[in-house]
Formats: structure tokens, sequence, C-alpha cells
């Protein structure tokens, strides 16, 4: 049985997904949903993701949409393959870093992260003619900085942010992550363990496999 992945190569979500499947080593069908075209909002799409947004996956006739919930259910569903990625539920302290972790990138590092990619990246593409509000991008810059001093403080600590191994808190900020560097803003450059950080996540083979778009993967 093999997972429906239904998304767009320009959306940040999508790669959140696709990363994720990479990692957990399950096989996928990529299906490029066409925003031009406005696929996404075509009352069949909007049956199965009803925000009308990308992405969503169906598994084994299960559809699951927003891609973090998604994460977590690749990697409750195939918690013997792969990498985990989720600690046990029986460790109730390493559970709680995770937590804990979900939220600093969903909460402390997307808002300002978006912001950036969104006026420097996004709508530059999409929209003909935009001109990004350079005060609002300013503003997001060094909102970020100060949260990514805190990054620095807890990564100074541990090897990624809800302790010494890889979870999905730490994937998730690939997607706008990478989009700040394509931006200009290199925000990590001054903060040696930020910059250990990072280079460790985004060297990872399931970054490097979607750098140039989502493609469907049969095996492994
Ligand atoms: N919280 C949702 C956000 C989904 C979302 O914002 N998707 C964007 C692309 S990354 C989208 O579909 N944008 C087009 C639209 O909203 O019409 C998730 O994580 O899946």
């Amino acid at each position: 049985m093999v997972v429906h992945l239904y998304g767009n190569d320009m959306s940040t979500c999508t790669k959140r997904v696709a990363v994720t499947l990479h990692e957990k080593q399950i096989p996928f069908q990529f299906h490029p949903i066409d925003f031009a075209k406005a696929e996404h909002k075509l009352p069949d799409y909007v049956a199965k993701q009803p925000f009308g947004q990308v992405p969503y996956i169906e598994d084994d006739g299960l559809v699951v949409y927003q891609s973090r919930a998604i994460g977590r259910y690749l990697a409750l569903k195939y918690a013997s393959q792969g990498t985990p990625l989720i600690p046990p539920t029986s460790d109730i302290t390493k559970t709680v870093a995770f937590e804990e972790a979900m939220q600093i990138e969903n909460q402390e590092f997307e808002p300002s992260a978006s912001k950036i990619g969104i006026e420097k990246l996004i709508f530059p593409t999409l929209v003909p003619g935009y001109q990004p509000d350079e005060q609002a991008v300013k503003a997001a810059v060094n909102t970020l900085g100060k949260k990514l001093d805190v990054y620095e403080k807890i990564l100074s600590k541990q090897k990624f942010l809800a302790g010494d191994e890889i979870t999905l808190a730490d994937l998730n900020h690939i997607p706008w992550g990478i989009n700040l560097k394509v931006c200009g803003v290199d925000v990590p450059e001054e903060r040696p363990a930020v910059s250990r950080w990072w280079n460790d996540v985004v060297s990872r083979p399931s970054v490097i496999a979607f750098q140039d778009g989502f493609h469907s993967i049969e095996k492994y």
C-alpha cells in the first residue's frame, strides 16, 4: 500500500510532509495540485482538505491534512521503520520536551520566518510586480533574531531541539528555514550552536532528495 501525497512544488507544508515520508522510508506517490488552475479549491479537493489548502495525504483510505498532524500520524503509524522522530509516550520527560520543541517551531519560529519568506519569495513569485514590505521584513528579521538567541542557549546544551535525538520538531523547521537563506537572511551564521544544528538538519538525505522539487518514491 502506497501513501498518496497531494501538494504543490512551492508549498512549504508539502515539503514538511515529503521530508517526513522520506525519513520514515515510506514509499509514496506525489500528486501535484495546480495552484494556477485553483485545483485546491475544487469541490472534490475541498471534500478531502476542507480549508482548500495543500497538502493532504491518503493512506489506506484514511485522509489526513495539516502538515504537522500528518507528520505525527506517519511517525506513529510507521513507528517501526526509518527514523523514530517521536519519543515513546512511556517516556514522559522526553515526550514533554518533544511537545515543547514542537510548539517552539510552530509558535516562536514560523510566524517571523514565514513572514520573511512570504514577503521576499512567495508573493514576488506568485504576484507579478509585487514589492516586498521591507519594514515588515526588517521587523520579522529582528524578532526572529531574538528567538534564535534562545535557540542558541537551548542548542548549546543538546544536539537537537527536543534533546539529543532528531525529532519532527527539528524537521518541521526545514521549509521556512531553507527559504530564509534564499531570501538572503542567513540568521544562523552568527550563532555557533544554531549553525551546527541547522547544518545537521539540512544536510539530511531527506532534505537533499527534494531540493529540486517533489517526486514520487516507489521503493526504499
Ligand atoms: N496549517 C496548514 C497550512 C496549509 C497551507 O497554508 N498551505 C498553503 C501552502 S504551504 C496553501 O495551500 N496555500 C494556498 C491557499 O491557501 O490557497 C498545514 O500545515 O498543512
